[in-house]
């Protein structure tokens, strides 16, 4: 039998058309100003803060159209104990503290942690050098918390995964009956060879990985073979050269009254200052876009595997596009294709300046 591999899915809804739950989310101004309320979707962000990852929260803690119920941290960009401080101050800053926060996984499951040849600064967060938070850590660790928070709104969270994927893996591992109880996983995850951007920003330290996969690819293997609804908004969508900022932007940015604009501001100044344009700043900001508004990327799904072996492929994410012959036992994932990069860029600068 003949059939395609993959199939694109657009998302670009008619009005009126689709589910209905997703229409009201997707036009919560017109809800907002019908009946005064705003249906939110409710959100774990489990990341590891990071420059890119504190803009991500920004977004999630800001955006009328998502309720935020914690922010679980993992070793990633940085050690955990960073990661853990960075996201308390970035809600701190956002006047945002009663959010809970929890520490996750300090190291990948089965292996060492590498080091990012990249780096977020001194701080982890392009030197902005917040205030060291002063509320505590949630007592319970990430893995728990996700489980816990999962199990209390079945059917209903939403996991954005903005760093690699121990504490999430580690939690459907602990608990497998939570799998089928959440309501789906947004993820900045994997490279999947579909345009020239896909590689050219390659994030983790080989060739053509992206780096949440390569830190941890034990555990991205076991969310992508879950069974658990994920979209793979890889570096084919979110390094693209068209995540980007004018000069404008960034001026913006910088008299803006908004402690998050500022952050921002250094940010961009910092990288800039290292040769990296600001779409470094902003990587993980997608996976909250496109839980706000799934209209910003379109989608393929496709059957895709994670290298967990190789030295020279370790966290590829294999996408099996041949027409014949597919590898039908790989599981099938959703792959972020196309991003609307600008009507992405509008949503996150109107919700820093907001
Ligand atoms: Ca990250």
């Amino acid at each position: 039998m003949i059939r395609p591999a993959l199939h694109l899915k657009h998302h670009h809804r008619r009005p009126g058309s689709g589910d209905p739950g997703r229409r009201l989310l997707n036009t919560s101004a017109t809800v907002r100003k019908r009946c005064n309320f705003v249906i939110s979707k409710k959100i774990i962000l489990d990341c590891d803060p990071g420059m890119d990852d504190s803009m991500a929260i920004v977004m999630a803690a800001k955006a009328p159209q998502l309720e935020l119920l914690a922010v679980t941290a993992v070793n990633g960009n940085y050690p955990v104990d960073v990661t853990c401080v960075n996201a308390r101050k970035m809600l701190e800053l956002l006047g945002k503290a009663h959010i809970p926060v929890a520490r996750g996984m300090a190291n990948p499951m089965v292996r060492p942690c590498p080091s990012d040849p990249f780096t977020h600064g001194a701080d982890g967060q392009a030197e902005n050098f917040l205030p060291d938070p002063i509320t505590p850590l949630s007592p319970l660790h990430a893995v728990d918390l996700i489980i816990e928070t999962v199990k209390a709104h079945p059917h209903e969270v939403t996991i954005l995964c903005t760093g690699p994927m121990s504490n999430l893996a580690m939690a459907i591992t602990k608990a497998p009956e939570i799998k089928p109880l959440i309501a789906e996983v947004i993820a900045i995850s994997g490279a999947f060879g579909l345009n020239r951007y896909a590689f050219a920003n390659a994030t983790g330290d080989t060739p053509q990985s992206e780096w949440n996969v390569y830190v941890d690819p034990e555990a991205a293997k076991i969310v992508y073979e879950s069974g658990i609804k994920l979209v793979a908004l890889g570096l084919d969508v979110a390094t693209h050269f068209d995540v980007n900022f004018s000069e404008e932007d960034i001026e913006a940015f910088r008299t803006s009254s908004r402690p998050e604009a500022k952050f921002l501001h250094q940010a961009i100044s910092f990288v800039h200052n290292r040769g990296f344009e600001a779409y470094c700043t902003i990587i993980d900001c997608m996976a909250v876009g496109y839980a706000i508004d799934p209209t910003l990327v379109e989608t393929i799904s496709g059957h895709v595997g994670v290298e967990t072996e190789s030295v020279l492929c370790r966290g590829m994410t294999v996408l099996d596009g041949r027409h014949h012959h597919v590898w039908t036992h790989l599981p099938v994932i959703e792959i972020g294709a196309k991003a609307d990069c600008g009507r992405f860029l509008q949503l996150l600068k109107e919700l820093v300046l907001a």
